[in-house]
């Protein structure tokens, strides 16, 4: 790029630099043709700016812009002018200006691209990542990493005005438990031995507690091989933060106010404070979820007293095995009885093996395929537990076990919201979910696991009541039906600590060897300490509209944990093996 010096960006061009000479560079965005005028769109990362090359002010410039094919990088110097009234396009910020180019530099040539950037979007997913950069060159793509990092420049603003240390804790390390599959990097130096990579930096920001650090974030890498969703990757970004000497009464609120800060920061905002808190039992029972929605209502409500005394076969066996009848209710909706009927499908691939409709008609009679079957004081029944039951209501009720009638009634909750437009664009519903379980029982491993991490303190009087009623200090922050984040007090006392790891069927060998540190750190002077990690590419997602994590992720994996670009992950040679003091086994070799 000799002999010239860029003087602004495309897009920042404005009413000052008229009749003056810039210096700008780009990428050829569009070329027209117009007989003796030649017109380019130079795009940069601020926007585009329009060329006009005429040979009246260059010949060498107006024969070189014939060559000049999309996506050749050039620069350009010319005067800014104004184009005529006809010409001015108003879509543009930079739509009234033009640049007559007096000299030209090609800096770069270009082929064709595999794809233009107006067919990105829509072209297979393994081409468009082998090309990220050349994705990554749209607007649309480009404003939402500007956004994205004006997030995470937000973020760091607002905390260390709290007085939070930004630290950077290690990736080669030893496993987290954090629910999901590690991966794990062998040691040359120490051949058999092997890191783990952090699926969250959570033992490392307890101990800086116990440092005496106090406050403390990360805008961390972790990594969890789990099965990639739109939600998931295995390699994703959190903003991790963690306390001393605080209580959930410190943390939520402090959550609240640095989401505030960045939607006033972004969007100049003011969301309502506190965000609504519900406990996992009242989410659950109500959305089937524990991240529920609340962007519109449709609660689940429990029908089971309605047919207490029902002889209809299915549902007493339901009953009679302790199950219970969840229905939703739907009003003011004209529907047809194939849209009813088509529900049916929708609920079996929600997982139901049948779903029950009810239609309440204006003389009081029901309609439903049990219609036959249900007693003269049915409405009045059915009225007791669904309450404003009313001509045009329709009912659909799906039974089963508790905990998985309730889930499909939670899945067929947010289909029948996403057919039925029940949600309005452009909300940000933030909520907490509260009071989660400690243990779950794992009927696959048959023992008790944990539910959020095994660090997380258990709420008072744990000790004295069964392992399953035990309910953990640990909250969910819920945006849009999303986890967004997740936290907990967490234990500092060995003994509890202990104790958690032996309820969780870890034997005191294993705890010592995996966990040693930590209690050994918690003998030590530990401060009662508690924190929290939001999903820096969830947000992002949740914010731009987009609904994958790849979209806002700049070089994210495929589903099937692949990066087309680079090629990984690839084989290694024999030789490198040999480092490591590994060998594979024949079958993989082949
Ligand atoms: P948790 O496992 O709940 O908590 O993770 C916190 C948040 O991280 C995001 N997240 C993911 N995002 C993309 N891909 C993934 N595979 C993925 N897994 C999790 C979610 C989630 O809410 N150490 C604790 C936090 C703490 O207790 O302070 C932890 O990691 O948005």
């Amino acid at each position: 790029m000799q002999g010239f010096q860029r003087t602004v960006s495309c897009g920042l061009v404005n009413e000052t630099f008229l009749n003056k000479t810039i210096h700008i560079c780009g990428w050829v965005n569009k070329r027209r043709d117009h007989g003796g005028l030649i017109f380019i769109d130079l795009r940069d990362r601020s926007g585009l700016m329009q060329l006009v090359f005429n040979p009246a002010f260059s010949t060498a410039a107006h024969t070189t812009a014939h060559s000049l094919r999309s996506e050749f990088v050039i620069t350009v110097s010319g005067k800014v002018v104004e184009r005529t009234s006809d010409t001015v396009n108003k879509d543009l910020p930079t739509g009234i200006w033009e640049l007559q180019v007096e000299s030209i530099e090609i800096l770069n040539k270009s082929k064709v691209l595999p794809f233009t950037l107006e067919e990105a979007a829509d072209v297979d997913e393994e081409l468009r990542l082998k090309y990220r950069y050349i994705d990554l060159r749209r607007i649309e793509m480009q404003e939402r990493f500007k956004l994205r990092h004006n997030v995470i420049f937000a973020m760091r603003e607002f905390l260390a005005g709290q007085g939070f240390y930004e630290f950077e804790t290690p990736i080669l390390t030893k496993n987290t438990p954090e629910g999901a599959r590690e991966f794990i990097v062998p040691s040359r130096i120490y051949p058999g031995n092997f890191y783990a990579l952090p699926q969250s930096p959570q033992l490392y920001k307890q101990l800086l507690m116990a440092s005496g650090m106090e406050k403390y974030f990360q805008i961390a890498r972790c990594f969890r091989d789990e099965d990639s969703r739109t939600d998931r990757q295995p390699e994703f970004t959190q903003l991790d933060i963690e306390m001393s000497f605080i209580n959930e009464a410190d943390i939520q609120p402090l959550i609240e106010k640095l989401i505030h800060f960045v939607w006033k920061k972004i969007y100049n905002i003011e969301l309502p404070l506190p965000f609504p808190r519900m406990t996992y039992k009242e989410a659950f029972s109500s959305y089937g979820s524990d991240k529920p929605d609340l962007r519109f209502g449709l609660k689940i409500q429990d029908a089971s007293s309605a047919f207490a005394k029902t002889e209809l076969s299915f549902l007493r066996a339901v009953l009679d095995k302790g199950g219970r009848i969840g229905g939703l209710h739907v009003e003011n909706r004209e529907w047809s009885r194939s849209d009813l009927d088509g529900w049916v499908d929708k609920a079996t691939d929600c997982g139901a093996k049948g779903l029950l409709w009810m239609r309440f008609k204006e003389d009081g009679v029901i309609e439903s395929p049990v219609s036959k079957f249900l007693p003269a004081t049915f409405l009045h029944d059915i009225s007791a537990c669904i309450p404003n039951i009313k001509p045009g209501s329709v009912i659909f009720l799906v039974a089963g076990a508790y905990k998985d009638a309730w889930e499909i009634l939670g899945r067929l909750r947010l289909a029948m919201a996403k057919e039925y437009n029940l949600i309005a664009p452009n909300q940000f519903n933030f909520s907490w979910v509260t009071d989660f379980p400690m243990f779950e029982y794992d009927e696959k491993a048959k023992q008790w696991t944990f539910v959020h991490h095994p660090f997380t303190s258990p709420q008072p009087g744990w000790e004295s009541i069964a392992q399953g009623d035990v309910q953990a200090r640990a909250y969910d922050i819920i945006l849009n039906g999303v986890e967004l984040g997740g936290g907990s007090i967490r234990i500092h006392d060995s003994a509890a600590q202990a104790k958690v790891f032996d309820m969780i069927g870890l034997s005191k060998e294993d705890a010592l060897s995996r966990f040693g540190f930590l209690l050994e750190a918690q003998e030590l002077g530990f401060p009662p300490h508690g924190g929290l990690a939001i999903g820096i590419d969830r947000l992002i997602m949740l914010m731009t509209g987009t609904t994958s994590i790849r979209e806002v992720i700049a070089f994210p994996k495929t589903q099937r944990f692949h990066d087309p670009m680079m090629e990984s992950p690839s084989k290694v040679t024999d030789a490198q093996l040999k480092d490591y003091g590994l060998k594979l086994q024949a079958k993989i070799q082949q």
